[in-house]
């Protein structure tokens, strides 16, 4: 059985780590939070006996292989443990942890098994410094080349393979080293429909497509006081634009698309000049890609008047794209079957949320198990699940190990 105890103190302990100096919960892919956070997570695998690995993207494993069984094809378990800014302690540490106590239950079970079991933590799965999101996963899936990924620099220009090698993580096994049997990913929902209905468990039978771009609108500084309105070429306005078009496109193409404008930069940021440049970055969501595609066109369609109406240059950067994923239905029924013999109820449902399980369904028969979060609050410090809901999910993800195992 799961070490309740154990994984929540350890969600705990990795949520103090990482603090940056307004004490927000920052672990940022590559930074020295980032390390040290990934130190912390070694040091549990190794005091567990587990195999570390780590690949050139800095994805870091555990592996626990039995003599008997060492080279068959491994179940895989995992997701993250680097963050948004001012995150909450769950949103991949969760699934990281628990995966660690589900290899730690099974060594400890003593039950003969056929297969090796890992535990995953992928690099930069949040992608709010290095660009697409999911990306460690994504290498590993054969998605995105090693060298391409290294060479991602942030808004100052510093590249995850220089800042890799400066934390100390800049592995050397090929990603894509162990093909999964199958990889099962536990997450919290970071959604409100758990909670509404009084489910425990989400079975996650699919995961929306995503498209990020950073738009950069250029116009003219000039004199907020004497320049008449009709002589303006506001960035400032546009990006406004930008962000009141996408959310009411969103609402008319169907209750399931969403758009976010995130980031916001206005230049040069001055009360009394109208701004000569905005940066803005557009997340859309839907788990229709038709319907993705479309709000996609829409933007751009919308820009060029834009520009136009304006005269302002707008370019557009894609940072990520991904289409809707389906996860296994064997997997899914699994899932289901076992929550439900633990007198679990459970929720098929879509993934708001991109995850390290959308890549692995690249490579092998993938699931993820969601359990509640609580008023549906995800990136950010309010993001909760009670004690014995996250008990209860590494409960199941043993559950769902030990049977894809023989266990
Ligand atoms: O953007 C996402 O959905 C994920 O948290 N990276
Ligand atoms: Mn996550
Ligand atoms: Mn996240």
């Amino acid at each position: 059985v799961i070490d309740r105890d154990r994984l929540l103190e350890r969600i705990e302990t990795l949520g103090a780590i990482g603090r940056d100096p307004e004490g927000r919960l920052s672990r940022i892919a590559a930074t020295d939070a980032d390390k040290a956070g990934r130190d912390q997570l070694v040091r549990w695998l190794t005091d567990a006996g587990l195999e570390i690995i780590v690949d050139r993207i800095g994805n870091i494993f555990g592996a626990w292989r039995p003599d008997r069984c060492r080279h068959a094809a491994p179940l895989m378990l995992g997701s993250h443990i680097d963050t948004v800014v001012d995150a909450g302690q769950l949103d991949g540490a969760y699934g990281v942890l628990a995966a660690l106590e589900v290899i730690e239950a099974l060594k400890a079970g003593g039950a003969p098994v056929s297969r090796p079991v890992m535990v995953g933590a992928f690099t930069n799965e949040e992608g709010a410094r290095f660009s697409p999101d999911m990306m460690g996963s994504l290498v590993y899936a054969g998605g995105l080349s090693p060298d391409a990924a290294l060479g991602s620099r942030d808004r100052d220009g510093v590249t995850l393979g220089a800042d890799l090698a400066r934390i100390g993580y800049a592995g050397t096994a090929e990603p894509g080293f162990a093909r999964p049997h199958a990889f099962v990913e536990l997450h919290i929902e970071q959604g409100p429909v758990l909670e509404r209905e009084g489910a425990a468990i989400g079975v996650v039978e699919n995961l929306q497509g995503i498209s990020w771009r950073r738009i950069t609108i250029s116009g003219m500084a000039n004199h907020a006081g004497t320049t008449p309105m009709s002589m303006r070429s506001d960035a400032g306005l546009a990006a406004a634009l930008v962000t009141t078009f996408v959310h009411q496109q969103a609402k008319a193409i169907g209750p399931r698309s969403v758009a976010t404008v995130g980031a916001l930069k206005l230049e040069p940021n001055v009360i009394n000049v109208i701004p000569s440049r905005a940066t803005l970055t557009v997340d859309l969501r839907d788990p229709d890609e038709a319907k993705l595609r479309r709000a996609e066109a829409g933007l751009a369609a919308m820009l060029a008047r834009t520009a136009g109406e304006h005269g302002l240059r707008i370019e557009t950067e894609r940072l990520a794209r991904f289409e809707p994923v389906a996860f296994d239905p064997d997997l899914c029924n699994l899932i289901e079957t076992l929550a439900t013999e633990r007198g679990l109820t459970t929720r098929r449902m879509t993934s708001g949320a991109g995850h390290d399980a959308q890549m692995m369904a690249r490579l092998c028969p993938t699931a993820m198990i969601f359990v509640p979060s609580r008023d549906g609050i995800s990136h950010n410090p309010r993001e909760h699940t009670d004690p014995g809901e996250l008990a209860a999910g590494a409960q199941l993800l043993l559950d769902v190990a030990a049977s894809l195992i023989g266990a």
